[in-house]
């Protein structure tokens, strides 16, 4: 590069599915991406971005992108295609549809997207519109935090919670199955503010994760046993004398109906449940209810089992119980992302949909496309953007034998040939996060982001809107919104008039690149001081006061509690996991081990999981064991294993460590199955049963074997 070259910096915001929303800097030199880095003057990113991002530029250039379009010239995932021009394969995409159209209706295509870009105009949601235009089965999006979500929304409604900020004025910190070091790392510096302060830092966790291994106390239940020790928790405050009486007189509802539940779930009773010492029990309930401010900081995992949303309602009653909200620093924070001034029905168009239009759950497609799930017509088409479901979807075998379906027309936009993408009958070469414009809210924090276009895309790269665009131009449809540009798109989909905008306009945002949204100043801020909780009966409802207080959010935008017909318990409570020794014993006689299934420190989801350099970071794929489990089978450190069920197997190498308790294994998430020893992922092994509420994932709710191979 010449040196005299001068480079010019874009403001930047990361697009991953990651609660830190970092701000970031492009430089641009000549018209090529030289280097990006974490914006100093962000508050949250403080100038520094992740091990996944830390070399962004590179990742743009990486020579295994996907820069043209194409169309599979071989047998289905045998990874041959033949490039083509964008004209034609926008012409064969909608020649395809107007043939399945015609003969089994549009209700045979369907959509598949998730968070593999978070952007208003580039990610998740970006082809809601068309395809709703269009009258294509609407594909139900609750992969990740629906369960968590509905139980927030049921106890203290669509409220932003503690500010993040705010946890350096807290005293006693409480990260419930949250592995904040690796998946929220630019909260933890906040946490450690108020660790140097004398907070004490507790860690829920079923293993010993680095977060655990960082705070000052690490509590382990049994995996999807948290209800039960939830429900321990507000009997030990309830029986300690520890209630703040004149708070939950004001500010809740239903307290007598759950002192009455949580009197069965005595510190000894729960000790058999969870495994954690009554004497814990108790302390936890006496510490949390005098070291004020006290806070929870509630983690997506929490929901994944049979019970994860009784227990995250029963988690969401603890600072009520006590007081919390009465103090900065204290109560809940689950995801800010419910006071984002965001026009989510302008962004997905869900008043399109037809009534009566199909759902599918994102959760069951290996079903929906093995015609195990009975669907009348069947899918024939199948349109993959923002996600890597080989990798990332439970029952992964299912997906695989779908996707080789010869009379099924799948599509792919996608960065890389994915596990997903190889499978496809045409490729889409989508563009990445410096080439396209777009706004970004936040699921960790109040500030809005802004992303610039600092380089033009790679090859043939288009922004995900620029097709949405081409392939309605090609449908025929002339809706404003398939007219708009980017930087249109960007304004259109906030609500400018909210007060939480404090007058603020698009040209704030090419200015300085973000914006907190105006909820109060962290220092000062305490929510819910006097109460006003945005549920039906204006309390944080210990006892549904009405059970349709559900919003649309964005994950679950298509999800609707009262058309699932899910019945809600009016209290939140202890519901056992499907799949535990305990519960499911025959099952265990031949899978004791019940596996969990978390973010690696390294990937983000799937993404990075195919560069070299990342995996060498990471570690191949592991499998944590305990050493009494590890020698009952003949394992030793280092050796490969395979990790088996009914559904399915993978294999990795094992890691004899007692960071994790004899009963649990380990093995994160995000390697591609084709990368790996063998064929298979730990979702090769995880089942597509919803948890109890909200339709969730159940992958912390599995049972395995794992076998030394030989
Ligand atoms: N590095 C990195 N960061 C990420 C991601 C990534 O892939 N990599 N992904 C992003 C996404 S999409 C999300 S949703 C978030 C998720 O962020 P987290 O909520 O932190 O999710 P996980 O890492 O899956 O799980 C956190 C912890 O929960 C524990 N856990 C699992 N089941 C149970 C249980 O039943 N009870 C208890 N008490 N603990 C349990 C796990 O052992 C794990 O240590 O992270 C985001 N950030
Ligand atoms: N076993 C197990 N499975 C899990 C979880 C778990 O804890 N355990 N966690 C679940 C959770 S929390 C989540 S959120 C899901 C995540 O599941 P996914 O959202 O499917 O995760 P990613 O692997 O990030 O896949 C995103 C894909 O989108 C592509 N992509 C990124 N940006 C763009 C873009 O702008 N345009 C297009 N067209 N493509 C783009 C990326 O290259 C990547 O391949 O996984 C779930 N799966
Ligand atoms: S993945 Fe998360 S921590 Fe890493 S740069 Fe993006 S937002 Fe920040
Ligand atoms: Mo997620």
């Amino acid at each position: 590069m010449n040196e005299q070259v001068k480079s010019e910096i874009f403001h930047g915001a990361c697009p991953h599915d990651c609660p830190d929303t970092c701000a970031m800097d492009y430089e641009v030199k000549g018209g090529t991406l030289v280097d990006v880095r974490g914006k100093k003057s962000h508050p949250m990113t403080r100038g520094g971005l992740c091990v996944k991002l830390k070399d962004f530029a590179d990742h743009h250039a990486n020579p295994d992108r996907l820069l043209y379009p194409m169309r599979r010239s071989g047998p289905k995932g045998s990874k041959q295609f033949t490039r083509i021009s964008w004209d034609e394969a926008i012409s064969e995409i909608c020649r395809n549809w107007h043939e399945i159209i015609k003969t089994h209706g549009a209700q045979a295509i369907m959509p598949q997207s998730y968070l593999g870009n978070m952007g208003l105009v580039q990610g998740i949601n970006s082809g809601d519109p068309f395809f709703n235009k269009l009258g294509t089965t609407v594909n139900e999006k609750t992969f990740c935090a629906s369960g968590s979500s509905t139980a927030w929304l049921l106890t203290v409604g669509p409220t932003g919670g503690v500010d993040p900020e705010s946890f350096v004025h807290s005293k006693f910190i409480v990260i419930w199955a949250c592995n904040s070091i690796s998946t929220n790392l630019h909260h933890w510096p906040f946490v450690l503010e108020a660790q140097k302060k004398g907070a004490k830092v507790v860690v829920i966790d079923s293993y010993r994760s680095r977060t655990a291994k960082a705070g000052d106390w690490h509590i382990c239940p049994k995996p999807g046993t948290d209800g039960a020790l939830a429900m321990g928790f507000i009997n030990a405050i309830v029986t300690q004398g520890l209630v703040d009486k004149e708070y939950v007189d004001q500010h809740t509802h239903g307290y007598a109906e759950l002192a009455a539940r949580a009197a069965e779930f005595t510190p000894e009773y729960v000790e058999s449940i969870t495994g954690v010492p009554a004497a814990d029990v108790l302390a936890f309930g006496r510490e949390f209810a005098t070291a004020q401010p006290s806070v929870i900081r509630l983690g997506v995992a929490l929901e994944r089992s049979a019970g994860g949303a009784q227990a995250i309602r029963a988690a969401c009653c603890l600072p009520a119980l006590v007081g919390s909200w009465r103090h900065v620093g204290g109560g809940l924070m689950q995801m800010p992302l419910w006071d984002f001034p965001v026009d989510w029905m302008k962004v997905s168009r869900g008043d399109w949909i037809k009534p009566g239009t199909r759902v599918v759950n994102n959760l069951r497609l290996g079903a929906a496309l093995t015609g195990e799930m009975k669907l009348d017509p069947p899918i024939k088409s199948l349109f993959v953007y923002c996600t890597n479901p080989v990798s990332q979807a439970p029952e992964t075998n299912k997906i695989v034998a779908g996707l080789q379906r010869e009379d099924l027309f799948t599509v792919v936009a996608e960065h890389f040939l994915t596990d997903t993408a190889k499978y496809a009958d045409i490729v889409l070469p989508a563009a990445m996060a410096g080439e396209a414009e777009d706004m970004m809210w936040s699921w960790g924090h109040f500030y809005f982001t802004y992303n610039q276009k600092a380089v033009e895309p790679l090859g043939e790269c288009l922004p995900t809107s620029e097709m949405w665009r081409r392939l309605a131009k090609e449908m025929g449809f002339n809706d404003p919104i398939f007219q708009m540009t980017d930087a249109e798109l960007c304004a259109h989909y906030i609500n400018w008039d909210d007060p939480k905008m404090a007058g603020a306009t698009m040209e704030h945002f090419r200015q300085h690149g973000y914006l907190k949204i105006d909820v109060g100043s962290a220092d000062t801020r305490a929510p819910h001081k006097n109460g006003k909780f945005p549920t039906p009966s204006g309390k944080v409802e210990f006892l549904l006061h009405d059970a349709k207080n559900f919003v649309a959010g964005p994950f679950r935008m298509m999800y609707d509690a009262e058309q699932s017909g899910e019945p809600v318990d009016p209290l939140p409570g202890y519901v056992p996991a499907r799949e535990r020794p305990e519960t499911n014993p025959d099952t265990a006689k031949l899978y004791p081990l019940n596996i969990l299934s978390p973010k690696s420190h390294g990937f983000l989801n799937s993404c990075y999981a195919n560069e070299k350099h990342k995996i060498k970071g990471q570690g191949d794929q592991f499998v944590m064991i305990s050493p009494v489990d590890a020698g009952k089978r003949g394992i030793r450190e280092g050796d490969p294993v395979r990790v088996h069920n009914g559904r399915g197997d993978f294999e990795g190498v094992a890691r004899v460590t007692d960071d994790v308790p004899s009963g649990v294994v380990v093995a994160t998430l995000g390697y591609w199955r084709s990368l790996n020893r063998s064929d298979g992922s730990v979702n090769s092994i995880s089942s597509s049963e919803w948890s109890g509420l909200g339709r969730a994932p159940t992958f912390s709710d599995n049972l395995v074997e794992v076998t030394r191979v030989n």
